[in-house]
C-alpha cells in the first residue's frame, strides 16, 4: 500500500511538472497539490533527481524540470501517452531473460489488452525461430504487446507486418530517417536492420486468446557495442540521426501508431495495412532469395496477399507463396 501511494505521489508530481512546461511551480503550490507539508515536497524533489531528473530550485519561484532521465520507466511512458489502451498498463523490469517470457505468463493470467512489459535489459532475447536477439543494458527498446484479437489464428501473421508498419511511422515521425521493411519482420535503415518483431500466439485451431507481439529497437547504441556476428548488418537510430533520443517518447509515438492501425485493421480488414506495408516495402520488385528451413529458391518478390504471405516468381514464372522465411536481396 505505502509503495502505491508513493508512486502515487510521484506521478502527480511528474504531470504537475510536464504541465508546467518551462514554468516554475512553487513549493507551496506543490504541498498543496501532494496534500504533504514543505519538507516532503523536498524530500520529492530529492527522490526525483535521484531518479536522474534535473532540476532547477530558485529562492520565491520554486522548482522546474530541465532534463528527464532517458529511462523508460512506467512513469515516464504513461506521462503524455495518448493512447487509450496500448501502454496503459505497463509492467517494468530492469533485467529479464526475455520480456516475450514475462508477457506469456501475464497473458496467461489474463491481464488485459494492450498491457506492455518492457526491460532495460534482456538476458536471453529471442528471434524468430530459437535465434537470440542482442538486448544490452538501457540503450534499446526491448518490448511485448499483449493483444486479444477477435481472428482466426492464421491471421495472426498479419499483425507483424501492422506492427512493422506502426513502428516505422513512430521512427519517421520522430527523427525524419526513411526506415524500410524487409519481409517479414525486419525494419532497415540505410540497409542495415535496426527493428525486429516477433509475433506469438496463445491459441486453439479456432481461436486466439492473445498475440504476444516483441519489438526491439536498437535505440541508442554506438558502432562499436554490436558484438561480431552483427556488428555489419545492425545499426541503432542513435548511429543514423547522429543523436540519442528519447525512448519513453518513442515508445509513446509507436504505441499510438500501433493503436489506430490494430483498430482500424479490426474494424475494416488488411487491406490498408496491406497497402501502407507495401509503402515501405524494400524487397518488392527486386530479386531475392528466400531461405527457408529446408531449402532456398531464388525470384522476384512480386508483393504480399491479402493474407501477407510473400508472392515470388521464379526464373521458370511460377509463383511460389511464402508463408515463413527470411529473405535477402540480391
Ligand atoms: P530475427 O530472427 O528476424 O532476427 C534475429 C537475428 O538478427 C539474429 O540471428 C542476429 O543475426 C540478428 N540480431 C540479433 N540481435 C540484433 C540486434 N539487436 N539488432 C540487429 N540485429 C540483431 C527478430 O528476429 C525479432 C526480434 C524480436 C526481439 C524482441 S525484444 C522484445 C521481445 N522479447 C524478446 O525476447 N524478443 C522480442
Amino acid at each position: 500500500m505505502a509503495v502505491t501511494l508513493q508512486s502515487e505521489t510521484r506521478k502527480q508530481l511528474l504531470e504537475a511538472f510536464t504541465g508546467a512546461g518551462d514554468e516554475f511551480i512553487s513549493g507551496q503550490k506543490i504541498s498543496e497539490l501532494l496534500g504533504c507539508t514543505r519538507t516532503a515536497v523536498w524530500k520529492h524533489i530529492e527522490d526525483l533527481r535521484n531518479e536522474g531528473y534535473e532540476l532547477e530550485a530558485v529562492r520565491r519561484k520554486g522548482y522546474r524540470i530541465t532534463k528527464k532521465p532517458n529511462k523508460i520507466s512506467s512513469n515516464e511512458i504513461q506521462l503524455g501517452l495518448q493512447t487509450k489502451v496500448m501502454g496503459r498498463n505497463v509492467q517494468f523490469h530492469e533485467k529479464v531473460t526475455s520480456t516475450q517470457r514475462v508477457a506469456h505468463t501475464l497473458a496467461h493470467e489474463g491481464v488485459k489488452e494492450g498491457t506492455i512489459v518492457l526491460a532495460e535489459e534482456q538476458t536471453e532475447g529471442r528471434g524468430r525461430l530459437n535465434r537470440s536477439w542482442f538486448s544490452p543494458e538501457g540503450t534499446g527498446i526491448w518490448m511485448s504487446l499483449i493483444v486479444r484479437p477477435n481472428i482466426p489464428p492464421q491471421q495472426a501473421p498479419q499483425l507483424t507486418l501492422l506492427t512493422a508498419v506502426a513502428v516505422a511511422q513512430g521512427i519517421e515521425e520522430l527523427t525524419h530517417l526513411s526506415p524500410k521493411i524487409k519481409w517479414p519482420n525486419d525494419i532497415l535503415v540505410n540497409g542495415k536492420k535496426v527493428v525486429g518483431v516477433l509475433t506469438e500466439l496463445q491459441a486453439e485451431p479456432e481461436c486466439i486468446h492473445s498475440v504476444i507481439i516483441g519489438v526491439g529497437i536498437n535505440v541508442n547504441q554506438q558502432t562499436s557495442d554490436f558484438p561480431e556476428g552483427i556488428d555489419k548488418t545492425a545499426t541503432s537510430l542513435a548511429i543514423e540521426t547522429g543523436n540519442k533520443l528519447n525512448r519513453a517518447e518513442l515508445i509513446q509515438h509507436i504505441l499510438l501508431k500501433f493503436e489506430k492501425l490494430y483498430f482500424e485493421y479490426l474494424k475494416h480488414g488488411f487491406l490498408f495495412v496491406k497497402l501502407l506495408w507495401e509503402s515501405y516495402a524494400v524487397s518488392i520488385g527486386k530479386n531475392i532469395v528466400v531461405t527457408t528451413l529446408n531449402e532456398t529458391k531464388k525470384g522476384e518478390a512480386l508483393g504480399i496477399t491479402d493474407e501477407g504471405v510473400l508472392m515470388m516468381k521464379d526464373e521458370m514464372d511460377n509463383i511460389h507463396y511464402i508463408h515463413s522465411a527470411d529473405i535477402s536481396i540480391m
